[in-house]
């Protein structure tokens, strides 16, 4: 199919008004999480740097912004794991959220001493860095959950600040789980608490939750290859009703890790498929931001967004 790109090129600078997806590609980008601050969209990535015959090959986060959804400026990568003296490496996936001007990075990689990923904060001044570390020591380490054996239970972290102010976080891997924060955001204040599995059917990882009206979602990665579900509550710790299916499967790619933001009046939705040809052949580790539109229904249910290869039209 013909593709609509309009260029308007300016001296060194390209500028587009129509995207396609993958939405970046001078680098592999896994594990979209989009925020919006000051009218810019920005967005967290891993970069995968497998070699075709390789697994998870993940040695830096990527920050990348845009103020049209289409065009997007690296910001190179202001975080690796191995910025934390704790950390062995492997930049899986984060989650940024803004507090009193303060930029906190929750992050997943691997412990040097628990055996087993963790849930490390690093923090900034500025949502494109530098960051550093905010703890000096993990926030969440595999001993510290035991609703599962796995040692990759403690991953995919995305936090949330009510209304109220009060900041949660959610994460995991087969179960879900949740803590309320300190107003501090590196401290848990209470327990760390598991959502019942029939409250998120099918809970593979990477939950992600924002809110619409009086509405949570709770939208997560569910079996694998993976799909896009998501369950909707009255309150942020629940209980939570399983609502169905967001997205079908990502192309070429067994993970998909969606993100949800409002910007400039729509809703889009951030997740990763193995479609990028050029100057790499894609795949399941060697992934690559695609955005699309939502849509909901008139009583707040999501429709099934539809993947495309065209992606999303530039705002102003
Ligand atoms: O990118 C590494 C892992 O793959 C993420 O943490 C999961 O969400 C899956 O996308």
């Amino acid at each position: 199919m013909k593709k609509l790109l309009t260029s308007i090129a300016l001296t060194s600078l390209s500028f587009s008004a129509v995207a396609a997806n993958p939405a970046i590609t001078d680098k592999f980008t896994a594990d979209p999480a989009p925020i919006v601050h000051n009218d810019t969209v920005y967005v967290y990535v891993g970069r995968d740097e497998a070699k075709p015959d390789e697994g998870y090959t993940m040695h830096e986060w990527l920050v990348y912004s845009s103020t049209d959804m289409v065009n997007w400026k690296s910001h190179g990568s202001p975080f690796k794991p191995t910025d934390f003296s704790w950390s062995s490496g492997s930049a899986w996936a984060g989650h940024v959220i803004e507090k009193d001007g303060k930029f906190y990075w929750y992050t997943t990689s691997s412990h040097k001493t628990v055996k087993g990923k963790a849930i490390g904060v690093a923090v900034s001044d500025s949502p494109t860095g530098p960051f550093k570390d905010a703890r000096g020591s993990a926030l969440v380490t595999n001993d510290m959950t035991k609703a599962t054996d796995i040692s990759w239970d403690d991953i995919d972290p995305a936090a949330f600040i009510d209304d109220d102010g009060q900041a949660w976080l959610y994460w995991g891997n087969q179960k879900a789980y949740y803590a309320k924060l300190k107003d501090n955001m590196i401290e848990f204040d209470g327990p760390i608490h598991v959502v019942p599995d029939e409250q998120v059917k099918g809970f593979t990882e990477a939950p992600w939750i924002h809110k619409r009206g009086d509405t949570y979602y709770l939208s997560y990665a569910t079996g694998f290859p993976e799909k896009t579900a998501y369950s909707t509550s009255k309150s942020i710790t629940g209980p939570w009703k399983y609502q169905g299916l967001i997205a079908e499967g990502a192309q070429n790619s067994n993970t998909i890790h969606q993100g949800i933001i409002d910007y400039k009046g729509k809703t889009y939705f951030f997740y990763h498929t193995g479609m990028m040809q050029h100057p790499n052949t894609g795949g399941s580790f060697r992934r690559s931001m695609a955005i699309d539109y939502l849509y909901y229904n008139d009583d707040g249910t999501i429709k099934k967004v539809i993947q495309t290869s065209e992606g999303v039209k530039a705002v102003k």
